[in-house]
Parts: C-alpha cells; structure tokens; sequence
C-alpha cells in the first residue's frame, strides 16, 4: 500500500520541550499525532537507545509509527518503523537495503534540484525546507517560500511531501494549499510542554 502522510507530522526536541523523548511521544500521541519522528543531534548513542527503545514501546500501545532521525542503526536496533535522512547521511538505497522494502523512509530536500532527484530514490516521502525563517536548525538552507514550495509539489507527483521551518497555525493552511501533504513541527507543537496535546489536536482539527 503507498504510504500516506497525515496532516501534521510533529518532530521531537528535547531541549525546546524540557521533556524525554518519549514523554513528547506520549503528549503528542495523545493529542492525535499517527506519525513522530524522534530527532536528537547531541545524546550519546547509547543514550539516544536507551530513549528510542522507551519512545517506540509508547508508540506501540498508542497504535502510532515512529521514526528514527539521521540514524539507521538505531532506528534498527529499536525496531522503529523507519528513519528520516538528511542530505549528507547515508544514501537513501544503502538505507533501503538495510531496513528492507515495508520501512518508511524519508529524506530531506532543500530546493527543487534535490526534490528532482529524491524522485528515482527509494523514498517513502520527501520533506521540503525550510518553507519560513527558523532558529529550530542549526546552518539551514535559504528560505524557499510558499512559491517555491509550489514549484516543488507539482514535480513530485506521487512521493508525499511534509513541508518544514517556521510553520505555526496562521501559515499552516497555506503551506497545504501550496501543495504540502503535511507539515512538520517542532518549535510550535513543543515550546510550551503543558500544551502539546492541545496543540496538536487543534492544528490537526485546523487542516483537516
Ligand atoms: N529541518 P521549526 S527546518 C528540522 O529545512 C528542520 O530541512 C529543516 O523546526 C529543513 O518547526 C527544521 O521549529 C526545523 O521551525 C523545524
């Protein structure tokens, strides 16, 4: 079955939360998140298993997917359902060929060269980004902007592409319109932990 997107698709961050891994799992699960992505850039591996391992039983008994940022091999020591990849990680097929063909996979675009060329990858989805200014990502690429974005969606046909940076609820609704199939979040959905759940129930509530 080709692989869908839902409308939001929330990102982990533990220091804009203040809260584990797997703690964020269970407030977004909570508020109607069906797919999070743990993104962590400073734990020690070890660590970062130890929090991918407790994230993934969560999201068993929550019924969601979870995927693994940047790292294949944690993503299959936990057994996640995937992994989303950056530009610079390992090449999307030496991926494929490691988690096999039901995992999903997800790689990161920056302008409609990479975007172009994601669509003879073995990709589950792209995401696209940033769309807006973020202080999120460390070194981000130039802004790309709803025309850009546009550009972008009307090439990729059947991959489903998230749009990334600097999306809150009032430019939400154009980003989909623009020809997003979801949006990816972190700062918005995390950066007050006592409302992730009503957040994200309300933005899914917002583009559905
Ligand atoms: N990737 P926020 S922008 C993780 O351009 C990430 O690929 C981006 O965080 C990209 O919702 C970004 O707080 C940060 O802006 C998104």
């Amino acid at each position: 079955m080709p692989f869908r997107l839902p409308r939001v698709y929330p990102l982990t961050d533990v220091v804009i939360s203040g809260l584990s891994h797997a703690e964020q799992v269970k407030r977004l699960a909570a508020g109607g998140a069906s797919i999070i992505q743990l993104r962590e850039k400073s734990m020690a591996a070890g660590d970062f298993y130890d929090e991918a391992k407790a994230a993934v039983d969560i999201a068993r008994k929550a019924g969601i997917q979870l995927i693994i940022n940047d790292r294949v091999d944690i993503a299959l020591a936990v057994e996640a359902d995937g992994v989303h990849l950056g530009q610079d990680d390992l090449p999307v097929e030496s991926a494929r060929a490691l988690l096999g063909p039901d995992a999903i996979i997800g790689l990161s675009t920056h302008n409609l060269q990479q975007a172009e060329k994601a669509r003879n990858l073995p990709v589950s989805y792209i995401a696209v980004g940033p769309i807006f200014t973020t202080r999120t990502k460390s070194n981000p690429d130039p802004e790309l902007g709803l025309d850009r974005l546009r550009q972008i969606s009307k090439v990729m046909k059947s991959i489903p592409l998230v749009a990334i940076g600097g999306i809150t609820p009032q430019n939400a609704t154009d980003v989909i319109a623009a020809g997003a199939d979801s949006v990816a979040q972190i700062s918005f959905l995390l950066s007050d932990p006592a409302a992730i759940t009503s957040r994200i129930e309300n933005l899914l509530r917002q583009l559905t």
